[in-house]
């Protein structure tokens, strides 16, 4: 329902204080309409002719790619922004070193400020959305402002947007608020903040999905990392599938890597053609929601409703079900086109045509951006998991925690227990990517793969995660993989993508109890004989050196973590320390 500048204040909602907000959103950014999004059909597709209009998407070929679109961001805007984002708690050791900070008060005078004015001859959609099922207790509702039309068409495939999250609303009286405005894109003028305290996000100055999309990164990770702490839950930055074993037992894993590092990939992997009878089954792809239920059992749900994952690299090899998913329905954002106007991307056979930025390819770098992507429903992906949707999630038999390293952790290792696996998460590091914007592969720790994501300190967070021992006598087996190692000339020694499973199995067959470990300093490690390499053509040193650590190595990587623990100082846990002091003693 849309009002014109006449009736700017009107009412669209039971909840007075939703009302109340917008009006005051509207009164300081001075839109010319207000729209309430329905999640309708018809208003998505009204949505998409305006933006086809005014250039803000292209169609490509209906005819290979039906329903598709291509969305050209401004090329300064690409990637997330962890120098431009903070976390605005009245106590600045609440956010932590792991945040940049600014004071309340001053963020939102500066944030009030870029916003004045803002939506000037705009539209301001108001859009009401439920993470996670829309009838689950563990989900949480929030209402998005935003003066973007792709970020509506956005938010409509990846969260459960529209009436039936404003009911839920209007019900339970209760909601983040997101506010929005791509401003004038001046870098400059670029800020994404939080206020965990208030449940409150304002992003300026981006259209960029991990800054724009406030349901996703901000509300879903950072804002539920806090609200989940003060309510005994953990909000992660995970993936969610289902391991089926050919007689049809399924164990539920959530892994935890870094962005841009495979979490899609895993999470959509069709298995290798020497492992007839294996299934993998999608719940989510990049964040996890998990809880104990009244039995002691972890379980998890998908906040999400649709992928905004990483293009380039994806084909019928190495991710055939999400190659096979965005054949339709689908909004390229940053990709090339070939002459006939299909999306390409590295990675695909073909040519380019016309780059990322719609300029003709000389030839000259990557055609697509690196971090170039597609938005896609979820329920469009093949091996889509029927308890995807569950309200009361999947039970976890395991976490995988993982990097990019081209050195140092082996191919797996599981942890002794679990808070042998709070300092394996917290531990973990891997090379930077083009999901962020700065330096691509420097080694950085990044706790859990949540350093940008973690809406408080890590100190405080790795206690919270030590917390579920008294929860619960049921917590998941920790493991910890690295697909990433690379020999001296610098190849992959594991050929990862489907060839994943093989270490999955193993992971399957520890929860099972079926299988013993080699007992090292750092955890358990297969041995050689129960990891399945049939068919991979892996020489037996690269198969020993994956499988094996090196303890001069590792006394430094030690090292290197006990003063990234230091860097927390009085919130880092005691139990932290201890755990790091018994692997440096095992270590020698
Ligand atoms: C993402 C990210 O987009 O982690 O998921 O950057
Ligand atoms: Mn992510």
């Amino acid at each position: 329902m849309s009002t014109s500048n006449a009736a700017l204040k009107a009412a669209s909602s039971s909840n007075a204080a939703l009302n109340n907000w917008v009006a005051e959103v509207a009164s300081l950014t001075q839109p010319d309409r207000i729209h309430w999004c329905t999640g309708s059909d018809a208003e998505n597709a009204s949505l998409i002719s305006q933006m086809l209009a005014s250039g803000d998407l292209v169609k490509l070929n209906e005819k290979t790619h039906p329903n598709c679109y291509l969305h050209r961001s401004n090329p300064t805007d690409v990637a997330r922004v962890e120098h431009l984002t903070f976390i605005c708690t009245r106590n600045r050791e609440d956010a932590g070193p792991n945040n940049l900070w600014m004071d309340p008060a001053e963020a939102n005078a500066k944030m009030d400020d870029l916003l004045r004015g803002a939506m000037k001859g705009r539209t301001l959609y108001v859009i009401p959305y439920c993470m996670g099922p829309i009838d689950s207790p563990h989900s949480r509702c929030g209402v998005e402002i935003t003066d973007s039309a792709y970020v509506v068409a956005n938010m409509r495939i990846m969260t459960n947007m529209g009436e039936a999250a404003l009911k839920r609303i209007e019900r339970e009286g209760t909601f983040v608020k997101g506010l929005h405005s791509t401003g004038d894109l001046d870098p400059k003028k670029r800020f994404i903040m939080h206020f965990p305290e208030e449940l409150t996000i304002k992003s300026v100055g981006s259209g960029y999905g991990g800054n724009a999309l406030l349901g996703k990164k901000c509300h879903a990770l950072r804002i539920a990392s806090w609200q989940a702490r003060t309510e005994g839950w953990l909000a992660e930055h995970m993936l969610i599938m289902g391991v089926q074993n050919p007689q049809g037992q399924v164990h539920y894993v959530a892994a935890a890597f870094p962005s841009a590092c495979g979490k899609t990939n895993l999470a959509m992997m069709v298995p290798p053609a020497s492992m007839p009878g294996w299934k993998i089954w999608t719940i989510g792809d990049d964040i996890c929601w998990l809880h104990v239920d009244s039995e002691g059992q972890l379980r998890a749900i998908n906040p999400e409703t649709g992928y905004f994952g990483v293009v380039p690299g994806t084909n019928a090899k190495t991710n055939a079900n999400a190659y096979e998913t965005i054949k339709k329905d689908t909004i390229f954002t940053n990709v090339a086109v070939t002459a006939d106007n299909q999306p390409w991307w590295e990675g695909l056979s073909g040519t380019p045509a016309l780059d990322w930025q719609g300029k003709p390819y000389t030839g000259n770098g990557p055609a697509a951006h690196p971090n170039a992507r597609f938005t896609v429903s979820a329920k469009l992906n093949p091996a889509y998991s029927t308890m995807a949707e569950a309200p009361e999630g999947v039970p976890i038999s395991a976490i995988l925690f993982g990097g990019r390293r081209r050195e140092v952790p082996p191919l797996v290792y599981q942890a002794r227990d679990w808070g042998h696996g709070v300092l394996v998460g917290a531990g973990m590091a891997s090379e930077t990517t083009a999901a962020a914007v700065g330096e691509v592969g420097i080694v950085r720790r990044d706790s859990m793969a949540m350093k940008p994501f973690c809406g408080y300190n890590f100190g405080d967070y790795w206690a919270h995660w030590f917390s579920f021992e008294q929860r619960t006598q049921k917590l998941p087996k920790v493991f910890h993989v690295n697909w990433f190692r690379q020999d001296k000339n610098g190849k992959f020694m594991w050929p990862g993508f489907g060839d994943n499973l093989r270490v999955l199995k193993w992971i399957f067959d520890r929860c099972e109890g079926k299988v013993d470990a080699q007992d090292t300093a750092i955890g358990y490690l297969p041995h050689a004989k129960d990891l399945d390499v049939s068919g991979l053509n892996l020489d037996p040193a690269t198969l020993e050196q994956l499988l094996s650590i090196d303890a001069s190595a590792w006394r430094h990587e030690m090292a290197d973590i006990g003063k990234y623990l230091n860097d927390f100082g009085q919130r880092t846990p005691e139990r932290l320390r201890e755990e790091h002091a018994k692997v440096v003693k095992r270590l020698g």
